[in-house]
């Protein structure tokens, strides 16, 4: 098998040398059994971009080539709204999307959303491995969709602005704030007094560069990777959410592989979870002094003050009766009483 494997890879680095890209991926597609394709939001370097693509590496390397999986990064299927469709009708096999976004489809997946729910991972991540995490799992799949069992890092969010800094709840009046197609997210921001605005990932960095919106909130790492500081001045810490990418298929497409392949492909994709959530961790505290370095002025808040602005709004009513008495309890169990 390594032999085969190696003379493979040669054949494709000469094929790919000689003849350029196109014949590279006619090899491969002819190559692989299964040429299957996995698509994300994030740029090129992103760690969920970097971790899906030692995935599917390890995945081609352990079935010898026989499961090939390409990644689309960076919105190059569209928008989430457009992948989700993809995904749904069976154009796109794998997808990464955020649960407050698939929401708009399974309205229970957002729970995990909840504002200033979260104190610690040392909270999130066993209830998102446990039985949290597959109370939301199990009403996906009624959707037709199904969720791998790791979910992916995305982060707690932060408030960015090019015109005012967020220092109080109060300075939320009125802002015109990108949010992600969700309702939860513009319940949030609705409850906050700012004017939300619903844009997809793909259109965010023109929506701030032309301003149709001031501002946007997301975490650290991908506002560095998506290079908004470029056209944002003002981070505000109001670290309002945790937000993570649940890896989805196709429901019919994934029960009708193979057993074995979808053994390895599950293995994979739930270790390089693992992984890239530790990376995440790792690198938060030098993203913010990159982003220092790129001229955001970053200014810590008093969360609670934010918090109370939710509650006093009715958010917390809101959510706790649309989620259910049962659903909220299983939420606090995990992260003690929410508000
Ligand atoms: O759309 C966003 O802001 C992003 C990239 O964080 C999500 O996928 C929710």
């Amino acid at each position: 098998m390594t032999t085969l494997t190696r003379r493979r890879a040669l054949h494709l680095a000469v094929a790919g040398a000689v003849a350029g890209p196109a014949v590279l991926r006619i090899t491969r597609a002819h190559a692989a059994e299964f040429s299957l394709k996995a698509a994300n939001n994030t740029p090129i370097s992103h760690p969920l971009t970097v971790y899906m693509t030692k995935a599917a590496d390890a995945i081609r390397e352990e079935t010898g080539g026989k499961v090939d999986i390409k990644l689309f990064p960076n919105n190059q299927l569209g928008g989430d709204t457009d992948m989700l469709s993809q995904l749904r009708s069976g154009a796109l096999e794998f997808f990464t999307l955020s649960p407050l976004i698939l929401a708009t489809l399974v309205p229970a997946a957002s729970i995990s959303g909840v504002g200033f729910a979260w104190s610690s991972y040392d909270k999130l991540w066993p209830a998102m491995d446990g039985d949290f995490g597959a109370h939301v799992r199990a009403q996906i799949e009624k959707s037709g969709l199904y969720a791998f069992d790791r979910i992916w890092e995305n982060g707690f969010r932060q408030t960015t602005s090019s015109t005012r800094p967020i220092l109080k709840p109060e300075d939320f009046k009125g802002f015109k704030i990108r949010v992600p197609p969700s309702p939860m997210w513009t319940s949030m921001f609705k409850a906050f007094d700012a004017a939300p605005m619903t844009i997809n990932f793909a259109e965010v960095y023109s929506a701030l560069q032309t301003k149709i919106a001031e501002g946007q909130e997301n975490p650290l790492t991908l506002i560095d990777t998506a290079k908004l500081y470029e056209v944002q001045k003002y981070l505000s810490k109001t670290n309002h959410m945790w937000d993570g990418f649940w890896l989805l298929s196709n429901g019919k497409i994934w029960r009708g592989l193979p057993q074995d392949v979808k053994t390895v492909v599950a293995k994979h994709f739930n270790a390089q979870a693992v992984a890239q959530r530790a990376d995440m961790a790792q690198r938060s505290g030098t993203t913010e002094q990159d982003l220092r370095a790129r001229g955001l002025t970053i200014q810590d808040v008093d969360t609670k003050a934010f918090q109370a602005k939710l509650q006093s709004a009715g958010f917390y009513k809101e959510w706790k009766g649309k989620f259910g008495d049962d659903a909220w309890a299983l939420l606090e169990k995990h992260t003690g009483p929410i508000a």
